[in-house]
């Protein structure tokens, strides 16, 4: 019996575990949940079913050529030949002309479409964020609202969110796929890009451009709410600061000034430093390390005491052996982010 090449398993391998992911599944461009990637949506199944007919028809020429014009039993002579038929070479020019201006036509329009959001009825203003990719996170900056959040971006639903996307350091892309398409994080580039959620939902994304060691670690997502939730959210993330009235908490927020606050923020303290994510009411994220870790005390914990053994790369210190923290200091510190809601 002969042997199945082994390039030849391992790529029907792959097209088969790719093929199980469902439609539905929470990264799929294929379930778009907003117009931007509805329209883009629409763009690639347009093309799809234009290279299916072209595919088919080829490989049918092709296949009524091989059979019907086969060399028989007694041919001896060369066929007729056609080079330089006027008539079949500008039949196989205009036919794609035409294909293509098809394609063109509605991916043109897109392009500009999709290029700003559309001029709103009266208070649908788009609303503008300052999206800024790090090696391995998100910082979202609400512009007009004065609000600082990283790796969850939280939108109103049914409202363009208008944004300018850059980079602190290399080039990240910024990929919500059930939201838009992809757009890069450039250092020193201000890209310009808008989406929109037509339901509430949650909607993770994936940085999609190799940005250094932990690349794979850096997600972030989409939480989309009804317009009365998302300003509940502002208000929440613009209330002053308390101090915490919880023993543990308050030491922790001491240990949190001595060996946290020169790169970490938090709206309305002193603490505004501004290389890791912005930490107001970070009790409220879902996912801590951008989507890495779930948010929980274990999890705290075990990214304060060792974020590089998380992931590879970060900027994050170790907590027990760069920042000698013992651990009673880690739990008050801890305790003081739960604090943070
Ligand atoms: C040298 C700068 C630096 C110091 C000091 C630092 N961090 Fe960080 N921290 C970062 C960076 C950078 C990230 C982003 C890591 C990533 O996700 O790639 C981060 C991420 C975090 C996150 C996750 C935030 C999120 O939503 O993803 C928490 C929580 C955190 N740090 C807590 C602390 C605490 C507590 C301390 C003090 C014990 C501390 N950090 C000290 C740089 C720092
Ligand atoms: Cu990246």
């Amino acid at each position: 019996m002969r042997r199945i090449p082994r390039g030849l398993a391992l790529a029907s391998f792959a097209l088969l575990a790719g093929g199980c992911t469902s439609f539905e599944s929470p990264q799929s461009a294929l379930a778009p949940a907003g117009p931007v990637a509805a329209e883009q949506l629409r763009l690639m199944i347009l093309s799809v079913v234009v290279m299916t007919v072209v595919f088919v028809v080829v490989m049918g020429m092709l296949a009524w050529v091989l059979i019907r014009y086969r060399r028989r039993r007694g041919d001896t002579e060369d066929p007729e030949q056609v080079h330089g038929n006027t008539w079949i070479e500008l039949t196989w020019t205009a036919i794609p002309v035409v294909i293509l201006i098809f394609l063109a036509v509605p991916s043109v329009r897109a392009t500009w479409q999709l290029a700003a959001p559309p001029r709103a009825p009266s208070e649908e203003v788009a609303l503008h964020v300052t999206v800024v990719g790090h090696q391995f996170w998100w910082e979202f900056r609400y512009d007009d609202l004065g609000v600082v959040t990283a790796n969850e971006l939280h939108v109103p639903t049914g409202r363009p969110v208008e944004m300018t996307v850059t980079s602190q350091d290399v080039v990240h892309s910024f990929w919500i796929p059930r939201l838009a398409g992809k757009i890069d994080a450039i250092p020193g580039r201000r890209n310009a890009f808008w989406l929109q959620a037509d339901e509430p939902g949650y909607y993770p994304g994936q940085c999609s451009q190799l940005c250094g060691p932990s690349h794979a670690l850096m997600g972030m997502a989409v939480v989309a709410e009804t317009p009365s939730d998302f300003d509940a959210w502002v208000a929440r993330m613009k209330e002053p600061f308390a101090p915490p009235q919880d023993p543990l908490a308050a030491r922790g927020m001491a240990v949190f000034e001595k060996s946290c606050a020169q790169c970490h923020a938090i709206a309305g303290t002193d603490f505004q430093g501004a290389i890791g994510p912005n930490l107001t009411k970070v009790a409220d994220r879902r996912y801590i390390a951008a989507e890495t870790l779930p948010n929980t005390h274990d999890d705290l914990v075990r990214w304060v005491s060792d974020a590089p053994a998380v992931k590879p790369g970060v900027l994050m210190p170790s907590g027990t052996r760069d920042l000698k923290l013992g651990p009673d200091e880690i739990e008050a510190v801890v305790a003081f982010l739960e604090s943070q809601k």
